[in-house]
């Protein structure tokens, strides 16, 4: 091209819209997690106006549920009517989310975007295909469409097809409740935050040393007295049964299942605490604000201990509409091997006895485990011989290697917030590990998933969490959704730089790493 050519097509490239256009345009390439298959169709874009409409298959209440949450969204931003409606037999305008039509390869969580310029169709097999495609949907607009009050525009949305599904059923987030509490709005900023990448599942930490953050009707000192203080003498607080009701249907709908975790043998300080009874000596200790571990036990031959346990896991499983139920099971230091391996078998059975699968800490292999029982591995070397031999027995491994996937590790000496005892991790190093490939002797088909848990000794606040969480948990994410083939640092870090923008409209006091060229502004 000369260049008078080139300066021409600059030119003619420039929109003819009478808006002033101060959202930026975003590339179809910007997507994180990355898409298993992403055609750009040059040229193309849809524009979202003051008429379009968002269409829901029709007579499915739950796809209209996922069109008025883009629908609400979007009304906030645009200031546009947006109507939900159902869709037509085949629609030729407006957003449609239809159970239609998707091909078998998407599975129960993938779906089939195409954007063109009279219409954009996303089409899933279920409701939470829908659910994961609006999240590329809502990547692919400008950041300004994340904005909570009306923005200028325009809302180009670029063309193509993307076809995309998960590499692992589970991908998920731990937070830690216990060391420090967060009320429930907080709980519900961070879903918001994370169902953006896709994340499907939220385990909480409901219990450790420092406190017990769920109300047990049958056992109410656990919330009441192990409730009421934190880490460092901080205020503590817990959850009321609706409390955690109202976190568990904020994240269904968002198509992300809660696992609720009771720690235990060890770090159940709180409950000791709690009821003097439950001790081996029939004396309390008092509550805990330090940061130690393993100084804590259950008294393992006493029968009111599996009274006890019977009536928490009880009690949660009932409030628990997702499969799992995690026990812990970690660094129990004050618990002898033998009375581990009796106290991990009868939890895991009672578990089971609930209608829950269990979920425990790696340790948790020592004992005689359930086949269904998973193990979630936090080790910080890549050789686990326990855990290779539970995997040849068929047991699955959820993925959270503290020196990879540790949201509490400092990401440089530097960083205010955060613990070291897994070493640095900095974004490259959360994005730099196959999470089907990693442990020695577990390999893909033994791998459930990846799960980043932010443990909370040091965080305090909403805006401790989001400096944390952004930007690793979106390369966690990544590793958990695309397929290995699509890894790569260099064009991984451009995706996430793009997301920058969107984390300042949205407020996220993101750790700006040094490892990512942000765009300025952001
Ligand atoms: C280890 S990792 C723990 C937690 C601490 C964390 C701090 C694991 C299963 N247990 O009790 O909070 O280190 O990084």
């Amino acid at each position: 091209m000369t260049r008078f050519g080139a300066v021409l097509a600059i030119v003619l490239a420039v929109p003819l819209s009478p808006v002033t256009p101060t959202a930026t345009a975003v590339s179809f390439a910007n997507v994180v997690p990355a898409p298993v298959s992403a055609t750009p169709a040059a040229g193309v874009t849809y524009q979202i106006t003051s008429s379009t409409t968002v269409y829901a298959e029709a007579g499915s209440t739950a796809a209209q549920a996922v069109a008025t949450f883009l629908a609400t969204q979007l009304r906030r931003s645009t200031g546009y009517a947006l109507p939900v409606a159902d869709a037509p037999a085949s629609p030729s305008d407006g957003i449609s989310l239809l159970l239609s039509g998707a091909p078998a390869s998407v599975g129960p969580e993938g779906y089939q975007l195409t954007v063109a310029a009279n219409a954009v169709t996303i089409r899933a097999l279920q409701p939470a295909g829908l659910f994961r495609g609006l999240q590329t949907l809502r990547q692919l607009l400008p950041p300004e469409a994340d904005a909570a009050t009306v923005q200028a525009g325009p809302w180009p949305i670029p063309g193509g097809t993307i076809v995309d599904y998960p590499r692992f059923a589970y991908r998920g987030m731990m937070l830690d409740v216990a060391r420090h509490f967060f009320p429930v709005a907080t709980v519900e900023r961070l879903i918001d935050q994370i169902a953006l990448y896709k994340i499907n599942t939220l385990h909480l930490h409901l219990s450790d040393d420092q406190g017990w953050r769920i109300v047990i009707d049958s056992w109410p000192n656990l919330a009441a007295y192990g409730g009421s203080t934190a880490v460092g003498g901080d205020p503590g607080g817990y959850y009321t049964k609706a409390d955690y009701q109202a976190i568990v249907a904020y994240a269904a709908a968002r198509y992300i299942t809660v696992v609720p975790e009771i720690d235990m043998p060890g770090h159940t300080n709180a409950a000791l605490a709690s009821y003097a009874q439950l001790n081996c000596n029939g004396v309390a200790p008092n509550l805990y604000t330090g940061t130690n571990v393993g100084f804590s036990s259950l008294c393992v031959p006493l029968a009111l201990t599996y009274t006890f346990l019977d009536d928490v896991i009880r009690e949660l499983s009932a409030i628990t509409p997702g499969p799992y139920a995690h026990i812990g099971g970690d660094e129990a230091s004050s618990t002898t091997a033998a009375d581990y391996t009796y106290f991990m078998n009868r939890a895991q059975n009672i578990v089971a006895a609930h209608g829950k699968t269990a979920i425990g800490w790696h340790d948790i292999v020592k004992s005689d485990e359930l086949p269904s029982t998973v193990a979630q591995f936090w080790g910080t070397t890549s050789t686990d011989s326990n855990v290779a031999a539970a995997a040849a027995n068929g047991t699955k491994v959820l993925m959270s290697p503290a020196n990879l996937a540790y949201l509490d590790m400092k990401y440089v000496r530097k960083t205010k917030l955060g613990q070291t005892w897994a070493g640095l991790i900095e974004v490259d190093k959360a994005y730099s590990w196959n999470p089907g490939a990693y442990l020695t002797g577990v390999g893909e088909a033994s791998v459930l998933g990846v799960e980043g848990p932010l443990w909370t000794e040091t965080i305090r606040t909403s805006a401790d969490i989001d400096y944390m969480v952004f930007p690793r948990l979106p390369a966690l994410a990544e590793l958990g959704w695309s397929p290995w083939s699509t890894h790569n640092w260099t064009a991984f870090a451009t995706r996430l730089g793009a997301q920058g923008p969107r984390w300042k409209v949205m407020g996220v006091n993101y750790y700006h790493s040094p490892k990512i060229t942000w765009p300025t502004g952001s």
